[in-house]
């Protein structure tokens, strides 16, 4: 089966030549509350200048008006770690630029995860999670650890460029109910098939659900290398994750079935932002 991999987004020029600015004028944050608003335009902009010595101060100022550490990651955080991103690809910006500002993200996921752990109540099992060998982004890995750590599970984070023994020598000791491949990299996605391929070879398939995730990872590479689920954010994450620990208990990593539950949630979210929409 030939591989396909969706770079329409990426590669879209008209797209990527957008300029931050037009979505300024375009009144983003509308539904804040004005000094929320600035805020988070500030940080925004904090993470795309890259200006990391600033950044927990603006977390703090925003906590400090009741913003939910959960608004601000998948607010101005994702959206200035976003524009970096497309100016990087538009060679408006190098490594150096782009280093900055995942030192603001890395800053602010700081001083968020305690807040984030905090709200775990109940230990609802295992999660082993890292990033694919050869690769060393984590900003997204981290994000779904602490996602994940919040909705109850114990997170053993293996870090980046993790080696496939290096996932099976944590699955053999944490026993977790579920493994996570994050990759950013379209040079590195393959390496989530190899580790599956070694974790197969090693008797160890039905023991986890695997789960895969990263900006060139979709629901079509999940199914051509046989995970069980994919997840194009932490919280679609989370709730995949808890519905394997639930009401999925029974069925094993690797079971056909279970992939289509997971595909089910996907269908069943769709239909409810359908109808959202309509209302
Ligand atoms: C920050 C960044 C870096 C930082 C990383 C710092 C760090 N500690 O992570 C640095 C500067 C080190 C870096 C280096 C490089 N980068 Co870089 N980087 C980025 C950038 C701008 C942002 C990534 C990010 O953090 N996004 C924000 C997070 C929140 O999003 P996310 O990672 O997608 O995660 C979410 C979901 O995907 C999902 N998810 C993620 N992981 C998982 C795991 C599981 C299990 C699940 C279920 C879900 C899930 O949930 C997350 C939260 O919602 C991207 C641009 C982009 N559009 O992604 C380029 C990008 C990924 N980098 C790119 C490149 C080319 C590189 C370099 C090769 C550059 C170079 N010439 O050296 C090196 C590679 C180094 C290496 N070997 O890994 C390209 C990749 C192109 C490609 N098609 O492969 C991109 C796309 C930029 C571009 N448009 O060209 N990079």
């Amino acid at each position: 089966m030939p591989l396909n991999i969706n770079t329409d987004k990426e590669n879209d020029i008209e797209d990527l030549q957008y300029d931050i600015d037009d979505s300024r004028a375009t009144d983003r944050w509308s539904d804040a509350p004005a000094p929320i608003k600035e805020l988070f335009h500030v940080l925004e902009w904090n993470i795309i200048d890259g200006e990391h010595a600033g950044t927990t101060k603006l977390i703090d100022q925003a906590l400090s008006h009741q913003v939910s550490p959960r608004t601000l990651i998948a607010g101005p955080m994702a959206m200035g770690i976003a524009e970096v991103g497309r100016r990087f690809k538009m060679d408006e910006y190098f490594l150096p630029e782009v280093m900055m500002s995942a030192k603001c993200m890395q800053a602010a996921l700081g001083t968020l995860k305690p807040l984030i752990v905090a709200e775990k109540s109940e230990d609802i099992g295992t999660v082993v999670i890292g990033t694919v060998q050869g690769d060393l982004h984590d900003i997204g890995k981290k994000i779904v650890g602490m996602m994940m750590e919040a909705a109850g599970f114990t997170v053993v984070d293996l870090g980046v460029s993790v080696p496939p023994e290096d996932f099976i020598a944590a699955i053999r000791k944490h026993k977790p109910k579920i493994v996570g491949f994050s990759a950013l990299l379209t040079t590195t996605m393959n390496m989530q098939w190899e580790t599956l391929k070694v974790i197969k070879a090693e008797g160890l398939r039905e023991d986890v659900r695997v789960f895969v995730g990263g900006a060139p990872i979709s629901q079509a590479w999940c199914d051509k290398i046989g995970a069980d689920a994919y997840a194009s954010d932490a919280l679609v994450a989370v709730d995949k994750a808890k519905a394997c620990i639930t009401t999925f208990a029974s069925m094993k990593g690797g079971d056909p079935q279970l992939h289509a539950k997971m595909l089910a949630i996907d269908a069943e979210r769709e239909a409810m932002k359908a109808k959202a929409a309509v209302a």
